[in-house]
């Protein structure tokens, strides 16, 4: 189901409105097109997503979609489990409007509009969590890790992808223009990235790789793998 918005323009000359950044309605209608023209390799994720919810969604189990946006990781584990229950969860109320409004007949995803740290998660096989923990501060990571890892089934899969930085500095340095770009090459003025860069200072908060497989580990969890890395990006799977 391909349904694409508007093309993102956020942070062209003269329009601050980006400042700071929110998921507000004007993020929602271009987002779709921000999030594919930023993050390398956010498709090939979603592609992942797919194979690994057949691989380990077990019947008549929740599979939950944490931080959905519109819903992209939703559909892909649609694809990967056709019987998958899905609760998907956003604080953003924009976001959550345009899926209920998108997706009005599609009774296997429920959206939720709630703060992922007040959320109960229960009886899953297989959670998402799509780009989303750089948005929380360090302890809100480590607590939604925790009841990720308790909510899980035996033998069920967590799929995480976040935005990292190296501990080597010239090596995060390298990444980082290199990242700038990918961005010029999908059509971003360097006046469009660096206010996006500054809209998000302060708010998108990066880790080392290591920082993930640790905090995974930490709350108990069994196996650790980083199935997609692409520039500053990694897509971790971890399974109870
Ligand atoms: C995808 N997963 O397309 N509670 C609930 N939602 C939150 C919270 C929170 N505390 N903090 C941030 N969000 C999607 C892409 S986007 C990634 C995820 C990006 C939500 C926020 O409202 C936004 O919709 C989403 O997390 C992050 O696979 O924009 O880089």
């Amino acid at each position: 189901m391909a349904i694409m918005g508007k093309q993102d323009k956020i942070f062209e000359e003269g329009n601050l409105s980006g400042l700071p950044f929110t998921f507000n309605q004007e993020v929602t209608e271009v987002f779709e097109d921000m999030i594919d023209r930023s993050v390398p390799g956010y498709k090939t994720s979603l592609g992942l997503i797919a194979l690994n919810a057949k691989k380990h969604y077990q019947p008549n189990s929740n599979s939950y979609d944490i931080g959905c946006s519109l819903g992209a990781s939703s559909l892909s584990i649609l694809r990967g489990a056709i019987d998958a229950q899905i609760i998907a969860i956003d604080n953003s109320k924009a976001m959550i409007k345009e899926c209920e409004k998108r997706y009005n007949k599609l009774n296997s995803i429920e959206f939720v509009h709630e703060d992922i740290m007040d959320s109960e998660l229960k009886e899953a096989s297989f959670v998402v969590i799509n780009y989303v923990i750089q948005f929380l501060n360090l302890e809100q990571r480590t607590s939604l890790l925790n009841k990720t890892y308790k909510a899980l089934l035996p033998g069920g899969a967590l799929i995480l992808s976040e935005k990292i930085h190296h501990k080597n500095k010239f090596e995060s340095k390298r990444i980082f223009y290199t990242h700038h770009k990918f961005k010029s090459s999908q059509g971003y003025s360097d006046l469009e990235i660096s206010g996006k860069r500054d809209s998000l200072e302060g708010i998108l908060l990066t880790e080392l790789e290591q920082d993930h497989i640790e905090r995974a580990q930490a709350v108990g969890f069994k196996t650790s793998e980083i199935i997609l890395s692409n520039l500053n990006f990694r897509t971790f799977k971890f399974t109870k």
